[in-house]
């Protein structure tokens, strides 16, 4: 059954339109057949399972008794088959089975973790040879099938649930599918009852493009380590598996280097604003690269050079060109700092830092910054570029950099990433003609920095104000003239942090944009489709409330106003009235 009496609205964006108890079936998008081949149906409720609602219903008055639809996901997923006879219930004696592997059993503790606070069922996991989904969930870990390196099969019917992968990574981006299938209030820390309704079906699912990132300046301010675990749970949420983070700049210096440690004792104490700053240890740069790779996510360093050096400078006036100290740093202007180019020193200061980063950084990037080094010119920005990326090769990492970079000789398998606004560079279509690929972040789009109106509290418009539709409409594969899609590793939304100083900041710009840039690098083209983009990411919007995720309540999104923990309330109300 896809639609209850007493059902939580599906999220249409003409509120009037909503019919409580029928599926929203005129919001349904309208993507290719291709992408959506069997048809969304209104269906009739399955009696057995009203009877089982009515039961409950007795016992706590719930707001909502109806499942998603199987398409209410973000990012779009790339092929939904809905089954209206094959909605099931999570029962409170539910086992989550599992292929007998660490990495596969590791997505199903963190599954059993989502799902435990709100259910409060004990949800075991068992490892089995053949996960079974009888009366439960499955994760089944399946080489054989032909969903790529992150794809999955979700498959939800009137036995359980079963999730099929190639890798731990399609399982986890399955589970995470999974999460959103079910009621706005599985993101409760508390216990609730709850009709754990999911819509029966078939997903079939895998990202348009490998790479799929955020980036998070933490030198202009400094976060804390929870604040960082926190952004990688929200990447997480939306299939996004890349943290970049920005750890150097004028203002400050984030991470301990062993071989240079004025870096941090030094150029770590400042921050805009001339706030104390802060830097994370290796133990702290430790955690957080664990906390993502167990969440599929890599991270990928940024040492800004030459550039954005001043806070090093300050450290160790042996990198400057005039060999004298500059005065600590907390204004916003960029432009104005850089190592020296000309004094082998700067190379062994190179050396060494990358050195030690690259050692404490499993994923396989190492991001040199590149940009706005507007005092090193020329051919002395080039030599210095070309030396860099051979530290970085000869570390074993894949060198990336702003596009900036682009003039420097090319190197095997560089990575450029465009921050441009104009859609346009004959310089990096040439570095990409030669080799190199491009992370796609585009200044007027990606910019999660931006303001999304004029009366953004905090931000900057430089590259104009993006609100969630400017976040949303535009193609990755086609963005930059001159550079094919083949050429395009992927999507990066950079969160710049000059006027950002809290996580509330963090998550006021950074939702409901995220998901916005994350469904741009997930989705294929053809689900591509604002309207029904935009009520899918409304129904998101009770799942941060009820998780306690401050955001943006952006006007154009339709958000609902249901109360999102039950209450005891009458259920025949809607929240249509409240439009
Ligand atoms: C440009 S984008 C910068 C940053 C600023 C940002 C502010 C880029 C590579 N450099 O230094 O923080 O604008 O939006």
């Amino acid at each position: 059954m896809g639609g209850t009496p007493a059902g939580e609205p599906h999220f249409c964006h003409n509120r009037r339109e909503y019919t409580p108890g029928v599926a929203a079936v005129s919001t349904i998008p309208s993507p290719s057949p291709a992408a959506l081949p069997a048809p969304l149906s209104a269906d009739e409720p399955d009696a057995g399972v009203l009877a089982r609602s009515a039961e409950q219903t007795a016992v706590t008055v719930l707001t909502a008794a109806a499942p998603h639809r199987l398409a209410d996901v973000v990012p779009a997923p790339r092929e939904v088959r809905p089954d209206p006879a094959a909605d099931w219930v999570l029962p409170a004696d539910a086992v989550i089975t599992v292929s007998a592997d660490p990495a596969a059993t590791a997505v199903a503790e963190h599954l059993a973790e989502l799902l435990r606070p709100a259910t409060g069922y004990p949800l075991p996991v068992a490892d089995a040879t053949t996960p079974d989904r009888a009366g439960g969930i499955a994760l089944v870990l399946d080489e054989a099938t032909d969903l790529g390196a992150e794809g999955y099969r979700l498959d939800i019917t009137t036995d359980g649930v079963r999730v099929t992968a190639a890798t731990a990574a399609g399982l986890f981006h399955g589970v995470q599918t999974l999460r959103q299938l079910l009621p706005a209030t599985i993101e409760s820390p508390n216990q609730v009852t709850e009709r754990w309704a999911l819509p029966g079906g078939t997903i079939t699912d895998a990202p348009r493009f490998p790479y799929r990132g955020a980036m998070l300046d933490v030198a202009r301010h400094f976060f804390a380590v929870e604040d960082v675990l926190r952004v990688i749970d929200h990447l997480a949420r939306y299939k996004l598996n890349h943290l970049h983070l920005h750890l150097t700049d004028d203002q400050g210096w984030r991470i301990a280097v062993d071989s240079w440690p004025k870096l941090t004792s030094v150029g770590g104490a400042t921050e805009v604003g001339g706030g104390p700053g802060g830097h994370y240890t290796k133990t702290d740069y430790a955690r957080i690269v664990s906390y993502a790779a167990d969440r599929h996510i890599t991270v990928v360093p940024e040492i800004d050079l030459p550039g954005h050096t001043n806070s090093a400078l300050v450290a160790y006036p042996e990198l400057a060109p005039d060999k004298i100290a500059p005065p600590p740093y907390t204004g916003t202007e960029v432009g104005f700092s850089y190592v020296d180019p000309a004094d082998e020193r700067t190379y062994d200061f190179v050396a060494d830092v990358l050195g030690e980063v690259a050692a404490l950084t499993p994923g396989p990037w190492l991001h040199i910054g590149g940009d706005e080094a507007f005092k090193v010119k020329g051919e002395v920005y080039t030599g210095f570029v070309e030396r860099v990326q051979r530290i970085v090769a000869d570390l074993g990492k894949t060198v990336v950099g702003w596009h900036q970079l682009a003039p420097a000789a090319h190197l095997d398998g560089r990575v450029l990433q465009w921050w441009g606004t104009d859609s346009a560079d004959p310089t990096t279509a040439e570095a990409v003609r030669q080799g190199a690929r491009l992370i796609v972040s585009p200044g007027n789009h990606a910019y999660l920095d931006m303001k999304y109106a004029p009366d953004t509290p905090i931000g900057h418009d430089w590259a104009g104000l993006i609100d969630v539709r400017k976040a949303y409409d535009w193609d990755p594969g086609t963005h930059v003239a001159d550079v094919p899609a083949e050429a395009v590793l992927g999507v990066e939304a950079p969160l710049w942090t000059e006027s950002v100083t809290s996580l509330a900041d963090i998550e006021l710009l950074l939702l409901p944009r995220l998901p916005a840039i994350a469904e741009v690098g997930w989705s294929t083209r053809a689900t591509h489709d604002w309207a029904d983009f935009r009520d899918r990411l409304a129904g998101q919007g009770p799942r941060w409330t009820t998780a306690g995720i401050t955001f943006h309540r952006a006007p154009e999104i339709p958000w609902p106003t249901t109360p999102v923990i039950p209450t005891q309330r009458d259920t025949t109300q809607t929240d249509t009235a409240a439009h």
